[in-house]
């Protein structure tokens, strides 16, 4: 039965009948037992950890999109990292435009509201893209759009340490998720590692969404949809979504087709399936499809980090997954870099 909760300890975690409401949709899993595990050569003979494991399936296979808590960045950190961000957008368009995002910096950068489009349709946010950095000839052609370095903004000061301290303990946390999702697949820990994601890319995109106006919606632009960020799913293995408190605007569509609230919940973050895992897990684990409308009229920052497989790393289903369709593989090979190539390269026409 897709979209409730994987153990009634979870109900039983929050007291407000509003998050419960919402939490009867989407899983959320104490990650802690794994956290402080993940690394530990018997983890898998950790009750514990495969418990975890146990939880990180069910909510894999049924929704692909999941909270998870107990996973050691600390909840100040977290708020500072939005706040951050809250910061650098309040800034005047030309100290933004400071950093701006352009092909020839290998799309990394700020873009301004309606410079992101998802297929086709403008989305309402402004947002500053920052990638692993990729060196000259580091990918061959394979890699060639996204080369370059990160550009950091001098302002907040702060900015850039915060940030890069925040990544990599994305980054790790990632990597542990990734373990228990690999013996989730019936794999060993470090399925996901060495020539799969031993090297992993990565993407991390700060947003920020307008207020909703009293009267039709934000008035920013003239043909806006009010679509903060279109419909679509993420490219790569595991997304964590660090989102504003109180603000209630991320929906996910479940397997019915129906679009159902990811509210925030302080503290935790919201995990979602990315592409290429679904290609690994051969679609066992989907990669939920998402949107984001803030009809809130308060501005809204959300801090997505995205965790990937190595760049050049060609991707298909793990051999215990190809056969359980009738012995038919059910989707095919991918580069992942292709892949996100690809995205964004139809992500800013207008550049
Ligand atoms: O802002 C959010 O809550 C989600 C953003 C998102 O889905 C994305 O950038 O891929």
């Amino acid at each position: 039965m897709p979209w409730l909760p994987s153990t009634t300890a979870t109900l039983a975690r929050f007291s407000s009948p509003t998050i419960l409401t919402y939490i009867l949709s989407l899983a959320y899993v104490e990650l802690d037992p794994l956290v402080s595990k993940a690394d530990d050569p018997k983890m898998v003979e950790d009750p514990g950890v495969l418990e975890v494991v146990r939880q990180l399936h069910k909510a894999c296979t049924e929704a692909g999109f999941f909270y998870v808590k107990g996973h050691g960045i600390p909840e100040t950190l977290l708020k500072e990292v939005r706040d951050e961000t809250r910061r650098f957008f309040e800034l005047p368009y030309e100290e933004k435009a400071k950093i701006k995002l352009t092909p020839a910096a290998g799309y990394r950068g700020y873009q301004k509201i309606g410079e992101n489009i998802t297929k086709g349709v403008r989305d309402m946010q402004e947002a500053i893209d920052f990638y692993r950095e990729v060196t000259k000839g580091m990918y061959g052609d394979l890699g060639k759009t996204i080369e370059g370095s990160n550009q950091w903004p001098q302002n907040p000061p702060t900015f850039k340490a915060l940030m890069k301290e925040y990544i990599s303990l994305c980054t790790d946390l990632a990597r542990k998720i990734m373990r228990g999702i690999a013996l989730a697949l019936g794999g060993a820990p470090d399925e996901f590692e060495g020539q799969r994601a031993g090297d992993p890319f990565w993407v991390m995109r700060l947003i920020g969404y307008p207020g909703a106006s009293p009267v039709n919606g934000t008035d920013v632009l003239k043909n806006d949809t009010g679509i903060g960020c279109g419909a679509h799913t993420d490219y790569g293995l595991l997304t964590l979504l660090n989102q504003d408190d109180g603000i209630n605007a991320l929906q996910v569509r479940n397997l019915s087709g129906e679009w159902i609230s990811a509210p925030p919940v302080p503290g935790s973050f919201v995990c979602n399936i990315g592409d290429m895992l679904k290609i690994y897990s051969n679609g066992l684990y989907e990669s939920t499809i998402h949107r984001v409308i803030n009809n809130n009229s308060k501005y809204r920052v959300s801090v997505v980090y995205f965790y990937e497989t190595n760049f050049d790393t060609a991707v298909e289903p793990l051999d215990t997954h190809k056969t359980r369709f009738n012995g038919n593989k059910k989707f095919e090979r991918a580069i992942y870099g292709e892949h996100l190539i690809g995205k964004v390269l139809k992500n800013f026409i207008d550049l």
